[in-house]
């Protein structure tokens, strides 16, 4: 059978996920047994992917469209997620590089696009979403090709095919102004486009694994291309490990893709890619050969990580209340396993025994792993996120600088660009567009960027948009981030009480409920100031003989801050951490005890 292999990628939100829906459906590769709206972006499976919108992880799919199999592997657009697409676009000849008809070329489509460049990858190009009202496609067309140029691209690069389309409603057309009411001109275009995989049937296995599923009947699974010779069931084989290290195991099952089943087959050869079991603890990066004539791939180069944050296991008070695994034993062990397959994270020992260093691509990155965890049942305390700093060679320190994308209405872009500016923003370049709208582009340390997108969003009424990418390093110009205000931190353990907080709502901004557990050292409010106030916000008000105690029911507390993981991770400071568990998220001093604290604060000042 004919067969390409092709990856979709693109910045985040410019419609992959929803194309290949299409790709699936009108191949019939997808039983419509799913019914209504639960039909959309199917390959966006996993549960985060679903509540937050975004693809995650990397994962591949097949159809076949008039006897030509096509290998699609949908990758995630989120910066954050950046790993995902590098280790997968070895598996892949060529790329279809979606750019949204409005937005145009936007960070991580030149991430993308140069990585797929990098390794001469053929890109076909997808202007997508042409039925935006403020589509451009002739403008966004030519921004493409500078940006090819941009990157260095070679002209046969340069001569790249393109195609229009409106994933969402299932079309596609060769140019501008054509019509048609399905996406076979996309399929013809890739099976045109996308070059033969020439991989050699006849050489020795050599099989690269570029993802991991999991299945409860199987256990792991690994997932590759077949750069060259073939693979039966029942056969001897080895995964050879980058460190040198190898493992014989017996293919006891090989499978094939069709939409987002997996079917079993006998044998497989060059050029196509396969699901495995039984290839014991192999993982991303190993090569699966044969026992007999072993010859290893190299490993597969990923950028390295940006930011990290220390976990370790849950000390406060409420420890071990809400969880299942609350030993750091138990948290390293989890750790251990997320290495085999979320290749962007590193961990290292933190400075003792029960602290984890986990290190990747920013906060994204680390807090859907922290939100996995707690859903899976355990508990753990989190530092803020701290970039990755460096000693270059003439031993100055630097820091990671990213690019950022801005683009809001002009009535906001003064207070955008004071606060960037404050952040230790560089402005690169600013537009004005016709609708009112300003677009920027800045240089801005990945350190001033920490807890800023609430910020903007505040700033902007929530109609602007923010995008940033991990750049280049650079001298740090020493500027740290602090929260301007200080917090009010709870005195001793107790419960909420409404009068109390009443009172304590006119000093700042709450975090917590009436009827709410707390405990000393616990953090329930933002400070009006800038200094750290200890509270009692268990305080019950004084008998008189007229009133009685009770006697709640006129006052009227404003709502809470509520913090999602994200909001809460970057809004602590140094010396506070984030407390999750099954069921809460706290903040918390480090130090609970106030005495310690104190002691802490002097030395560390003087
Ligand atoms: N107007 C319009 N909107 C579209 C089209 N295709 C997708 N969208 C919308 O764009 C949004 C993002 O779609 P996704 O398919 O999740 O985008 P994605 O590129 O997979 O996003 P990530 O995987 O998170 O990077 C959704 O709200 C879609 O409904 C289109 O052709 N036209
Ligand atoms: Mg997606």
């Amino acid at each position: 059978m004919d067969l390409r292999n092709i990856a979709i990628i693109a910045h985040v939100d410019h419609g992959k996920t929803t194309l290949v829906d299409g790709l699936l459906k009108q191949s019939g590769t997808l039983r419509d047994n799913r019914g209504g709206d639960t039909n959309e972006r199917v390959m966006d499976f996993n549960d985060q992917e679903k509540e937050r919108g975004i693809t995650i992880t990397a994962k591949n799919t097949a159809v076949t469209w008039r006897g030509t199999r096509i290998n699609i592997v949908d990758t995630p657009g989120h910066s954050d997620f950046g790993s995902e697409v590098e280790r997968v676009l070895r598996m892949v000849d060529g790329v279809l590089l979606l750019v949204d008809a409005a937005e145009g070329p936007m960070p991580q489509t030149r991430f993308v696009l140069r990585k797929s460049l990098e390794l001469g990858l053929k890109a076909l190009v997808c202007i997508n979403k042409i039925d935006r009202k403020d589509a451009r496609p002739k403008e966004v067309l030519d921004e493409v090709f500078d940006l090819f140029v941009s990157l260095g691209a070679n002209d046969e690069q340069l001569d790249f095919p393109v195609i229009y389309a409106v994933g969402r409603e299932g079309w596609a057309v060769n140019e501008l102004g054509q019509t048609s009411s399905d996406l076979v001109p996309m399929f013809q275009f890739i099976i045109d486009h996308v070059p033969l995989p020439t991989s050699d049937p006849a050489l020795p296995l050599q099989m690269q694994v570029g993802l991991l599923m999991h299945s409860p009947f199987l256990g792991r699974i690994a997932v590759g291309r077949i750069y060259a010779g073939q693979i039966k069931r029942g056969q001897q084989a080895v995964v050879c490990r980058p460190d040198g290290s190898r493992e014989q195991f017996r293919v006891s099952q090989l499978m094939t893709f069709k939409g987002l089943e997996r079917i079993d087959c006998d044998e497989a050869s060059a050029g196509d890619i396969i699901a495995l079991a039984g290839a014991g603890d192999a993982t991303v990066g190993d090569t699966i050969c044969l026992a007999a004539s072993p010859v290893p791939m190299p490993a597969i180069a990923i950028d390295a990580p940006t930011m990290s944050m220390t976990f370790s296991p849950n000390n406060s008070p409420f420890g071990g209340r809400e969880g299942k695994f609350v030993t750091s034993r138990q948290i390293r062990d989890r750790l251990d396993r997320e290495l085999l397959s979320n290749v962007g994270l590193k961990i290292e020992q933190g400075s003792s025994l029960e602290q984890f260093v986990v290190s990747g691509r920013g906060t994204l990155h680390l807090s859907v792993l922290i939100e996995t965890m707690r859903r899976e049942g355990f508990e753990l305390s989190v530092s803020p996120p701290q970039v990755i700093t460096r000693i270059n060679e003439d031993g100055k320190l630097e820091e990671p600088i990213e690019e950022v994308a801005i683009d809001c209405a002009e009535a906001y872009s003064g207070s955008v660009i004071e606060k960037l500016n404050t952040r230790g923003g560089e402005l690169l370049d600013l537009q004005a567009s016709l609708d009112g709208h300003v677009r920027m582009r800045w240089y801005c340390p990945s350190q001033g960027l920490i807890g800023y997108r609430s910020e903007y969003l505040t700033d902007t009424r929530g109609t602007g948009t923010i995008m940033h990418l991990f750049s280049h390093y650079a001298v740090t110009k020493g500027r740290t981030r602090m929260r301007k205000n200080g917090v009010m931190i709870v005195q001793d353990d107790g419960e909420t009480i409404t009068y109390s907080l009443n009172t304590l709502q006119e000093r700042g901004q709450l975090f917590v409920h009436p009827q709410q557990q707390v405990y000393h050292g616990q953090i329930i409010g933002l400070h009006a100031r800038e200094n750290d106030l200890v509270v009692n916000p268990s305080k019950v008000k004084k008998l008189t003989n007229i009133r009685s105690a009770g006697n709640d029911e006129n006052i009227f507390l404003t709502p809470p801050r509520q913090f999602s993981l994200e909001e809460a991770l970057e809004f602590i400071g140094s010396e506070e951490l984030v407390e999750v568990t099954p069921k809460s998220i706290r903040l918390r001093k480090k130090y609970l005890d106030h005495n310690e604290r104190k002691r802490f604060d002097k030395t560390s000042n003087s």
